[in-house]
């Protein structure tokens, strides 16, 4: 198998989720501006919708949207463990913790990336973000050391990727001090460490 990512982008989720499973594949960065992977191929030709993660199998079928693949991925090669089993109610709740993270919180940070975005505009995104922070902040309360429970599940993984941009946006998350303790927790994971390092990414929450 091989993953298609850029450092530090959402590609880390289904990174972090190989490495939790222990399973042998290979990474090949892709610079999204040019949209051209590090071994020089044009990517839309991979991923014609241009966008990382893409997971290709070893028969050469190409897996894209990243909560597929992390699914696909436990489903198949750890049933139960870092996915619920199908069709059970804690699979229909991880599903809505990735559906969230992916269709609400992902997509709050996005405008936060324009290197140009008006300071009103930016007031409201943050403000935007900070509902749905708020949301994930609350799915953290109880002592609950993950989203759905005691175990880290690949909702996780996605969750601490895109918590892992709020330093560099400038989104303090002081206010929501047990997103800071999941991204502490989560980094602390050898999984999590080793697909930072193998991304060039600083290790620190
Ligand atoms: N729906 C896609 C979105 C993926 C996505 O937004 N990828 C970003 C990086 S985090 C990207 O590659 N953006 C470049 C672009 O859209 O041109 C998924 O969840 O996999």
């Amino acid at each position: 198998m091989k993953l298609f990512y850029t450092p530090g982008a959402c590609s880390l989720s289904p990174h972090i989720v190989l490495r939790e499973l222990d399973l042998p594949f290979e990474i090949e960065a892709v610079d999204l501006k040019t949209k051209t992977t590090a071994s020089g191929v044009d990517f839309t030709t991979i991923n014609p919708k241009g966008y990382v993660p893409a997971l290709q199998l070893d028969d050469g079928e190409v897996l894209t949207e990243g909560v597929a693949i992390v699914q696909y991925l436990a489903d198949k090669h750890a049933p139960g463990t870092l996915a619920p089993a199908s069709g059970t109610v804690e699979r229909a709740r991880l599903n809505g913790h990735l559906n969230f993270v992916s269709a609400e919180l992902h997509k709050a940070f996005s405008p936060l990336f324009a290197p140009t975005l008006a300071p009103e505009a930016r007031e409201a995104t943050l403000a935007n973000l900070g509902r749905k922070l708020d949301v994930v902040d609350k799915a953290l309360s109880d002592g609950r050391p993950y989203l759905t429970g005691p175990d880290f599940t690949v909702a996780d993984a996605y969750l601490f990727a895109v918590l892992s941009w709020s330093p560099k946006l400038g989104v303090d998350l002081v206010r929501w001090p047990r997103l800071g303790a999941f991204s502490q927790r989560v980094v602390a994971r050898k999984a999590v460490q080793a697909a930072m390092a193998a991304e060039g990414l600083p290790t620190a929450a």
